[in-house]
């Protein structure tokens, strides 16, 4: 028996982060879009399993590629829903600890931390997403972008908090203006969150 996949629980309801995100785009983004990577990547698990039992090594890396994708699209929009909350539930509120004094060490401020971050997840040629991660070896926090449904974990980051710059998280409500959506998200980016992933995995 296969290891299956399944959606996470948003933790909380579509409309939530209106006015930032719409309630039309954070349904179809989590009932469409990641249930489908979810399904691809039990699909490509399945046949991985299939082609392992037969000793089929070239199946096996031919589905290389499938597994990376959806499975890469599994965990990268399972960290974004958490990285996620509405203003009136602190969405875009940093508060003073360990999160705020790496920032402050790393990128000098919060708003140059934004600024920076914004302006790679802008430049991000085609669908891909852009990240805050750490570098566990040298302790550091950093900014890197991944192209279609990376991980941030090909670039040797732990991820904290990610923003998906593919047209299907924002079009329907930012159209082609990609920058209003990246500037609008961090009113909804949810620091509790990512300052927990940077306790537990950076410091
Ligand atoms: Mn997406």
């Amino acid at each position: 028996m296969v290891l299956k996949f399944e959606l996470p629980p948003l933790g909380y309801d579509f409309n939530e982060l209106e006015p930032i995100i719409s309630a039309e785009i954070m349904n179809l983004h989590y009932t469409k879009h990641h249930q489908g990577y979810v399904n691809n990547l039990n699909k490509a698990l399945e046949q991985y399993a299939e082609a392992e039992a037969k000793k089929d090594v070239a199946q096996m890396i031919a589905l290389q590629s499938a597994l990376k994708f959806n499975g890469g699209g599994h965990v990268n929009h399972s960290i974004f829903w958490t990285n996620l909350i509405s203003e009136k539930k602190g969405g875009g509120n940093l508060e003073k600890g360990k999160l705020h004094d790496a920032i402050v060490a790393g990128f000098g401020s919060l708003d140059a931390l934004i600024s920076e971050m914004s302006a790679k997840a802008v430049a991000v040629q085609g669908s891909g997403w852009a990240w805050l991660g750490c570098n566990k070896a040298k302790k550091q926090l950093e900014i890197m972008c991944c192209d279609n449904q990376d991980p941030l974990s090909t670039k040797g980051l732990v991820p904290l908090l990610g923003v998906d710059v593919w047209e299907h998280a924002y079009y329907l409500q930012y159209k082609n203006v990609r920058a209003d959506y990246v500037k609008a998200i961090w009113k909804v980016i949810n620091w509790k969150n990512v300052e927990e992933r940077f306790l537990s995995n950076c410091s």
